[in-house]
């Protein structure tokens, strides 16, 4: 491990000499590990997405705060620590980095904080399981993840299964055309919904490949400064039944409006729901869209990092 930089933020050996020697590397948020997950399959999900990362030759980035330092490139130890229940760690998007630094709070990253992380040490390709978006009673609640304006002011490309049916699809799809972040879909024109291949609404664009991802984020970043979101749905073997689906989101949503769950707990809570309604099904489909978004992940940034050389 050394300084990176910048005294705060620690860069493994591995990670910073991807980096210098411009070789492929692929940002991992711990938000899904500490609080999208259950223990013990929360561990063995980060250990496949990088384990998937490897795979397609680039070098995994898993990002979290630790003592007090963003860290990029957690070992497993450490990993293991940082979701230990009794270390209560925090969840961190993009706003929270400084105070966490500043108060020597321990925290797992979102997808904004993992990506405003990733762009400060010239990482470009971040994988996540769903991308954070508009909440179904944001008209009254404003619940809108950070992940969309963060998304539209840091030029990472994030790959994502869409975002969770527990939000807003339509509402959310508006604010990323507001925004000016590209939606763009893998092998297909329908936008996924996560547990589901087809959320029912269609994009403008498609791209058939790896290349033609990393082609399109270089072009696009000659024109404007946002991110860019490649949309990759879950394999049709492991898609979430629809009957048990659609039960399992009308539990989960009207549980969460009796608890009164708002804020940060939101998205935990309502993916607790689904794991319980399925009785562990959707963790399944949860862990098997995420590996096989750090592995297409992978191969966009062996593509860029091609591209660039
Ligand atoms: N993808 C998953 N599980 C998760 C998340 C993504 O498969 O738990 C997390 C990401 O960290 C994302 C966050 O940034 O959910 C969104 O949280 P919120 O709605 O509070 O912004
Ligand atoms: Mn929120």
């Amino acid at each position: 491990m050394s300084n990176f930089r910048f005294s705060n933020v620690v860069i493994s050996d591995e990670v910073e000499s991807a980096i210098n020697e411009g070789r492929a590397v692929v940002a991992l948020e711990t938000t899904i590990v500490v609080h999208g997950l259950p223990a013990p399959i929360n561990f063995e999900v980060a250990r496949e997405c990088e384990a998937s990362v490897r795979k397609s030759g680039a070098t995994p980035a898993t990002i979290g705060v630790v003592d007090g330092r963003v860290v990029v490139g957690l070992g497993s130890d450490e990993l293991e620590s940082l979701a230990e229940p009794d270390r209560r760690a925090a969840k961190l998007s993009a706003r929270d980095l400084g105070l966490a630094l500043a108060t020597g709070t321990d925290g797992a990253t979102t997808v904004a904080g993992t990506i405003t992380i990733a762009h400060r040490v010239g990482i470009e390709v971040m994988a996540t399981g769903g991308l954070g978006g508009v909440h179904r009673d944001a008209a009254r609640s404003f619940d809108e993840s950070a992940d969309l304006t963060t998304l539209a002011r840091t030029p990472v490309l994030v790959v994502a299964s869409g975002v969770k049916s527990i939000l807003d699809i339509a509402a959310t799809l508006e604010r990323l055309d507001s925004l000016g972040v590209p939606v763009v879909g893998f092998a297909t024109r329908q936008f996924p919904g996560f547990y589901r291949r087809d959320s029912g609404f269609t994009l403008d664009w498609a791209v058939a490949s790896a290349e033609e991802a990393a082609a399109a984020f270089l072009a696009h970043r000659e024109f404007s400064p946002t991110g860019f979101l490649v949309a990759n749905p879950v394999a049709s073997e492991s898609e979430l039944d629809q009957r048990l689906h659609d039960a399992a989101l009308d539990s989960a949503l009207e549980k969460a409006q009796r608890e009164g769950v708002s804020g940060k707990a939101v998205t935990p809570a309502l993916l607790a729901e689904f794991a319980r309604h399925t009785a562990g099904v959707s963790v399944q489909v949860n862990r098997d869209l995420v590996v096989a978004n750090a592995a297409l992940a992978g191969e966009i940034a062996m593509s860029l990092a091609h591209a660039q050389r």
